[in-house]
């Protein structure tokens, strides 16, 4: 059997901060407990299939470069295995629980739709057993509705009803697949879902369309038994100028509107939410405060670059103030925190996917502590609260319990001095948040 991840013999160990092992964690230890759960149950972390296995290091300018030891046979089904065999590898040497895919990552495209449909299902049964075997689960399956060149103008939301179809055959057998294999959760990233120019395009028709493509799969989910958590990610740009579905705040409204709230959840990725002019964390609050943050696609972008980096992540402070918001709302349930991230190309040796994934899961871990410091010595919940205390007694109670009137607030500040600002403090805490460590 070939080796692909050869610097580690068994699995990456926790070593401890000091360490000086660049193979070794310095602070994800799994089974350690964090505020009653253990590291791993609170980060679910995932592998992507397609940065990490296919991607080549293609850029606008430049070719593929990596051709990696899994990627060379001219059989595209044995690629597909051997592919499979060093993600098996490379999932046990991290010790990660979970792996995500689109269809046409594990399994390549036939000549036909029937052989995409029969390449899928022999890979699939091949990931069936390699699960068995090791125990690593299936986070979330995806449908890939935007390489091949017949998803140019959309998959859901194409304006010819041919390839609408073809695209919710597709998601037919990608949901199959991901059922099969017992899915946490199927995701739906709108990849070319959103148009170019204004001249051709009927917005309604296409966000209509979705709609409809969107209930259709919960049917189906329904008579197959599917009960895993369907997603949605939100992305505002790239590839299409106006992607339908921008930020949470938009899918949600989408969501609301075609009467499909009930079924789905939020994947939240953080280059995602900075696209959108947003940062991580309030992405991550706009879904955690509507009850709909169901996962998380971890990576980071770069400030001086305007597209999807899709960087491994690495700031402390935006992770610690990411895994906050999860703590607070109990957890991802279903979720987890999958690494949908790339090396850089110039990176090329197999080796440079370890230091990737464990300096992305050290990050998380760190963060996670911290967080929990944070939560635990409680200052900043304080902090929150009294800037909302007035809330709390005489009017502020009053609004917040619905018996306040415009009039009776009229007659209430006609008795008061003007009132006084009080300071945001944003100094001072964001001092105290960097005095944990
Ligand atoms: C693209 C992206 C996708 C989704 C799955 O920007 O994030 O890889 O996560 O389709
Ligand atoms: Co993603």
């Amino acid at each position: 059997m070939t080796i692909y991840f050869p610097s580690v013999e068994n699995q990456v160990a926790y070593e401890g901060a000091q360490s000086k092992n660049p193979l070794a964690y310095k602070y994800y230890d799994a089974d350690r407990v964090v505020g009653g759960k253990t590291m791993k149950e609170i980060l679910r972390f995932s592998v992507c299939y397609w940065h990490t296995f296919k991607g080549t290091g293609i850029d606008p300018f430049g070719w593929g470069e990596y051709h990696r030891p899994w990627d060379r046979s001219q059989d595209p089904m044995q690629r597909a295995f051997h592919t499979l065999e060093a993600a098996f590898e490379l999932f046990q040497k991290l010790g990660v629980p979970y792996y995500c895919f689109h269809d046409r990552d594990i399994a390549p495209e036939g000549a036909t739709f029937k052989e995409s449909c029969d390449n899928l299902e022999k890979v699939v049964a091949r990931a069936k057993e390699m699960q068995t075997a090791t125990g690593v689960k299936l986070l979330w399956g995806t449908a890939n509705l935007f390489s091949n060149p017949r998803y140019t103008h959309g998959g859901a939301s194409n304006p010819d009803a041919h390839i609408h179809a073809y695209g919710a055959a597709q998601v037919k057998h990608a949901l199959d697949a991901t059922y099969e294999l017992g899915g946490e959760n199927y995701v739906f990233w709108g990849g070319r879902e959103g148009y170019d120019t204004w001249l051709n395009t009927n917005m309604k028709h296409e966000r209509e369309q979705i709609a409809r493509f969107f209930h259709m799969v919960i049917d189906y989910a329904k008579r197959i038994g599917f009960t895993g958590q369907f997603l949605i990610e939100p992305k505002p740009k790239e590839p299409t100028k106006h992607q339908y579905d921008f930020d949470s705040a938009t899918v949600l409204d989408f969501l609301r509107e075609f009467d499909l709230i009930d079924h789905f959840k939020l994947n939240i990725e953080a280059n995602h939410a900075t696209l959108a002019g947003h940062t991580f964390e309030h992405e991550l609050t706009v879904c955690s405060d509507a009850g709909k943050l169901g996962s998380i696609d971890a990576n980071r972008g770069d400030y001086l670059l305007g597209w999807d980096t899709d960087q491994f992540p690495n700031d402390l402070a935006e992770i610690t103030r990411a895994m906050l918001v999860v703590l607070k709302q109990g957890g991802l349930g279903s979720g987890g925190l999958n690494f949908d991230a790339k090396v850089r190309r110039g990176s090329v040796d197999t080796e440079d996917i370890l230091h990737a994934h464990i300096g992305g899961m050290d990050i998380f871990a760190h963060a996670l502590l911290i967080a929990q410091q944070i939560l635990d010595d409680g200052e900043w919940d304080a902090i929150l609260k009294k800037r909302y205390a007035s809330y709390q007694t005489g009017v502020g109670q009053e609004i917040m319990n619905g018996t306040a009137t415009l009039e009776s607030l009229e007659a209430w500040v006609l008795q008061q001095e003007e009132p006084v600002v009080t300071s945001g403090q944003q100094e001072l805490i964001e001092n105290l948040f960097n005095s944990y460590h």
